[in-house]
Parts: C-alpha cells; sequence; structure tokens
C-alpha cells in the first residue's frame, strides 16, 4: 500500500485515474443537471468516476470520503452539505495524500491547506443580484414591501451566502422588510409546504425570494391554490435557472431568475487530471453567470440543455 503503481485499482493496471466523487443528493433540478454534468464529463475524460450520493446527511458524505481513502482514488471531490465541521476528514485525506476538490459549495475551516481548490459560484453574488433587482423594481416607492424568504438547506454555503447577500442590499432601504424567512430544504415540496403557511400567519405578501427555482415552484402551487396570482400579487425572484423554473419565468409565473450554473463537469475534470498530475491550479475558479428577465427567458429557453 502507499505505492503509486495503480495496482489493486480497477481499470486492469492501466494509469486511468479515479475520482471518488460524494454529491448532496438529488433535491432539485440543479442538483440532478450537475450530477449529469459530472457523470457525463467524467466518461468522455477517460476518468474513473466512483459516484457516491450523500442523501442530503453530512455523515454519509464523511464515510463516503473515508471509503475513497481506504480506496486509495487518485483524487477526491465533494459538493459539502453544510459548510462546517470538515477539518477532521480532510486532514484525514491530506494526510493520505490525496488532493480533495471543493466542488459547488465552499466549507468554512480557515485552513486551506485542506483542499486544492473550490470550483463553483459566488452565492453571496447572487443574493446581491436578487436584491438589486428587488431594489430597481421598487425605485421611487416609499409603501412598505414585505418580503417573505425561503430558504435553502440550513447549514450550506447557498443557503447562508444567498440570504446574506440579499440581506446586505436590501437593508439600505427600510422599506423592504423581511416578514418571515424559513428553511424549504431546496425541495419542491418543503417549498410548497412553507409557503401555505406563510400565506395563512401573513395576509399582506409582496415579495417571495427563494434560494432556489425548486421551492419557487413549490411556492407558486401554494399561491395559486390560494387563489392568488404568482408573478402578479406576489412577485418571485428565485436562484439556479433550472427548464422548470425558465418556463415558469417565461410564462410571468417568476418575475426574475439569478443563474447558477450547475454545469461544473469539464471544468472540474481539467481540475482533477492537474491534481493528480501534481500540477500547480487556482485556489479558486469561478463559475461564470448571469441573470434572466421574462423577456431573456423566452430567448434562452430553446436552447437551454437543463
Ligand atoms: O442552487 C440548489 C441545490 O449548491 C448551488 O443546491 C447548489 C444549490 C442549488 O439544491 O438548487
Amino acid at each position: 500500500s502507499g505505492s503509486d503503481t495503480g495496482s489493486g485499482k480497477s481499470g486492469g493496471g492501466d494509469d486511468k485515474i479515479t475520482l471518488g466523487f460524494s454529491q448532496v443528493g438529488a433535491e432539485s433540478g440543479w442538483r440532478t443537471a450537475n450530477t449529469k454534468s459530472i457523470q457525463e464529463s467524467a466518461a468522455s475524460s477517460g476518468i474513473d468516476l466512483k459516484f457516491s450520493d450523500a442523501q442530503g446527511k453530512q455523515e454519509n458524505q464523511i464515510k463516503a470520503i473515508r471509503n475513497f481513502i481506504t480506496q486509495r482514488v487518485d483524487v477526491i471531490a465533494f459538493s459539502p452539505v453544510v459548510e462546517s465541521g470538515w477539518g477532521t476528514v480532510l486532514k484525514e485525506a491530506k494526510d493520505a495524500n490525496i488532493p480533495v476538490i471543493l466542488t459547488d459549495r465552499a466549507i468554512d475551516d480557515p485552513d486551506t491547506s485542506l483542499y486544492k481548490t473550490f470550483i463553483g459560484s459566488d452565492f453571496v453574488e447572487e443574493g446581491k443580484k436578487a436584491g438589486d433587482w428587488l431594489v430597481k423594481e421598487y425605485e421611487g416607492k416609499s409603501d412598505p414591501v414585505n418580503i417573505v424568504e425561503l430558504q435553502g438547506s440550513p447549514g450550506a454555503a447557498p443557503a447562508n451566502d444567498r440570504k446574506s447577500g440579499f440581506a446586505d442590499v436590501i437593508k439600505a432601504d427600510t422599506k423592504f422588510k423581511v416578514i418571515a424567512s424559513q428553511t424549504g430544504q431546496f425541495t419542491r415540496t418543503d417549498g410548497k409546504a412553507v409557503m401555505e403557511t406563510f400565506l395563512k400567519s401573513q395576509p399582506d405578501i409582496d415579495v417571495l425570494y427563494a434560494h432556489n427555482d425548486d421551492m419557487g415552484l413549490g411556492a407558486i402551487e401554494a399561491i395559486e391554490a390560494a387563489g392568488k396570482k404568482p408573478g402578479t400579487d406576489i412577485k418571485i425572484i428565485t436562484v439556479d435557472a433550472v427548464k422548470d423554473g425558465m418556463t415558469a419565468l417565461a410564462d410571468g409565473k417568476i418575475n426574475f431568475i439569478v443563474e447558477c450554473s450547475p454545469l461544473l463537469g469539464p471544468q472540474l475534470m481539467e481540475l482533477v487530471k492537474k491534481a493528480k498530475a501534481g500540477e500547480s491550479i487556482p485556489q479558486r475558479v469561478l463559475t461564470k453567470e448571469t441573470t434572466f428577465t421574462p423577456e431573456q427567458a423566452k430567448e434562452a429557453l430553446p436552447s437551454r440543455k437543463y
């Protein structure tokens, strides 16, 4: 053990790179597209992918990472379910000399030597873009704007950051009031259920800010069931821009979507090859993203891949 001859690995002794990847789960359309992107680009790059689904649980991810270490994969990549609590297991990977790549989501550990790089979006920036749209939309008006917020899964980087980026922008004007904010777990089911309770307890909701499309789509069902018109009676901002979200945007049921790209596979495989070869790679690889209005959604939809 500890040798780098590749003995004991699958692939018949050739020098195929083995990548262990621990995914969050299958909570959203974004996640499904992300998994597909990773699986397809591993296959087309000739990388042997060991894929593990954590079903939303950090303990499952820690187990998967330990398995990857035992199997002596060449590189470990994972999308952390939550931000905190990774120090111990990542130290184990480091001691085993297996490079780690954070994919999609960051961790809050100040020791950046625990991973080679972090590839993904800037979620604070996404929250700010959502807030910027709202500020523009209500420019020149002074009446209070009552906002309800559906947060992503508790402790996840995109939930924490999309909340804080948005809050940072809207705090400049006291007319914006977040009157209720709760997790919808990034899922349609919870987005719908929590929106139902918001609608019952809050008689006057002007805006819904949902941390992803799926929760927004669930909320739309709740709003329609309550006899209100999504996009008109209640303005809706979401993040992701998956096909179902873009369709609702084009239909006027969502008013604005901040894009977050799940197509990280090709760039990830490039980083995996470099990490395996011991080449230097940047500490942070940012994804390029835009925003969409209903008109822009109509234009983009026909060529949208996910
Ligand atoms: O926005 C959400 C998914 O980590 C960026 O996770 C990702 C988020 C994405 O469940 O839909």
